[in-house]
């Protein structure tokens, strides 16, 4: 995998940090959205937008607000929202796979605009909420007005057409769809996924000429990619059936926590709209309890993915077991197990953080410290779970947490991800979602 990079160095101050991340959200702007990345992302991707929303509402609330609807703008008629929506003015070739593959535009029912047919982790809800309580005046809660009718549809789609098993959670079709894209969660599942690396010859993987391929997902995993979506698009996109031969059918514990957060969410900014809140909670309770029945597993003490091609949990221990921390109503002898496990060596939440939150088990074979979602650290995830140990009263590991971030952005700046043990900063070294997020962290 090469020399272990180290530290390069960002502003150590707090002003100095705050302009940096407030420069990065500026560079990445675009018309009515922010990319990810220019190099490696440069399109729009769905819950990314969520996250930088939630950054500009510190700095410029007016772009939260395009931020979100610019995305909804691309929400197809069933209710999904693409986690990618292609920028026209863009080269072909810009970003693999683009257009030409997902042909969303053969679909009914689709934007005009060009999309992936995928969905990504629903963090809008509770985005659209907290740029809300950053920025409460009349322009902020007339966009949460036009807003809430799509995130009501958001999640009807993902209760409707995505609970393949019937037990009251969402499905993810697509590594892609869980925002984790070559977790260790996935290798099982994966492994029953028929493609051959070749496969990658015919095509030109835009990722690697921009960041260390050592750092990213590999030609295997990437033929996998293509042959789940080609399985998916050829289906029209349709969720109907997927049970009968869909190669990728995963219950994800972080996805499902966002998809209770979003009910949760929805209740408070329906009670802001004199909307009835109630139907949210009783739904928001349901994915909670459906969690606990489907996704815990009392041996280990962890939330796990469950694969529906067997119908069991999967083993690895990665983050996306800490996620459900998020959810307000988890019971307490449930939080309590998340909580040792996030202060266990496996990820190492110690009440004064010496180390970053690992995006898997520091103790796994498996675990590997400079690729992509598979060890590094990324400020989305240990924003959320920060959220859920403050929600759980766990301020002094929530504080811990926090400067752990902060570090991170001071030693190497806005990068997408970060060695979870020197701190330097790999992938793309302009990372919208990282800045906005600081921004957040530094309020
Ligand atoms: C595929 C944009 C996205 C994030 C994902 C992250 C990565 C894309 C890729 O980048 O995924 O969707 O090309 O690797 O895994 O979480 O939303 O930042």
């Amino acid at each position: 995998a090469g020399a272990v990079p180290t530290r390069t160095g960002g502003p150590t101050d707090l002003a100095g940090l705050r302009r940096l991340a407030v420069a990065t959200l500026d560079a990445n702007w675009e018309h009515d959205h922010t990319v990810p990345s220019r190099t490696l992302y440069p399109h729009q991707w769905s819950w990314d937008s969520a996250f930088i929303a939630v950054g500009w509402a510190h700095v410029r609330p007016e772009r939260a607000w395009q931020e979100l609807t610019s995305l909804f703008r691309a929400q197809w008629a069933d209710g999904r929202v693409p986690h990618i929506v292609f920028n026209p003015a863009l080269r072909v070739g810009a970003y693999f796979p683009g257009p030409e593959l997902w042909r969303s535009a053969d679909v009914e029912g689709t934007p005009t605009m060009d999309t992936s047919g995928l969905v990504q982790p629903p963090v809008h809800a509770l985005a659209a909420l907290l740029a809300y309580r950053r920025a409460p005046d009349p322009a902020g809660l007339a966009a949460l007005r036009r807003l809430y009718p799509a995130l009501v549809a958001q999640q009807r789609y993902l209760a409707e057409r995505r609970d393949v098993a019937g037990d009251g959670l969402v499905c993810v079709v697509h590594p892609w769809e869980s925002g984790l894209d070559n977790s260790p969660a996935w290798d099982e599942p994966m492994a029953a996924v028929d493609a051959d690396a070749a496969v990658m010859r015919a095509y030109r993987r835009h990722d690697t000429a921009h960041a260390d391929a050592a750092h990213r997902p590999t030609d295997l995993d990437y033929a996998r990619y293509l042959a789940i979506v080609a399985a998916y698009r050829d289906h029209g996109y349709a969720d109907r059936d997927l049970a009968d031969g869909h190669p990728f059918l995963v219950e994800c514990p972080l996805f499902n926590a966002a998809f209770g957060a979003a009910e949760h969410a929805l209740a408070e900014i329906a009670a802001l709209l004199g909307v009835d809140p109630a139907a949210h909670r009783v739904r928001a309770d349901r994915v909670t309890e459906a969690l606990v029945r489907r996704l815990y597993d009392p041996g280990t003490g962890t939330f796990q993915p469950r694969d529906l091609r067997t119908d069991r949990l999967v083993g690895a221990r990665t983050v996306l077991g800490l996620a459900p921390l998020i959810l307000p109503d988890l019971p307490a002898r449930h939080v309590d197990a998340l909580v040792a496990e996030a202060r266990s060596p496996r990820f190492g939440v110690a009440r004064w953080m010496d180390r970053p939150l690992p995006t898997h088990d520091r103790t796994a074979p498996d675990f590997e410290a400079l690729r992509y979602w598979r060890g590094p650290s990324w400020l989305n995830i240990g924003w959320l779970v920060r959220r859920g140990l403050l929600t759980h009263g766990r301020p002094e590991l929530a504080a811990g947490l926090r400067r752990s971030m902060i570090d991170l952005v001071a030693g190497a700046g806005c990068h997408e991800y970060f060695h979870p043990d020197t701190g330097a900063g790999l992938g793309s070294p302009a990372f919208g979602w990282t800045a906005a997020l600081l921004l957040d962290l530094l309020a």
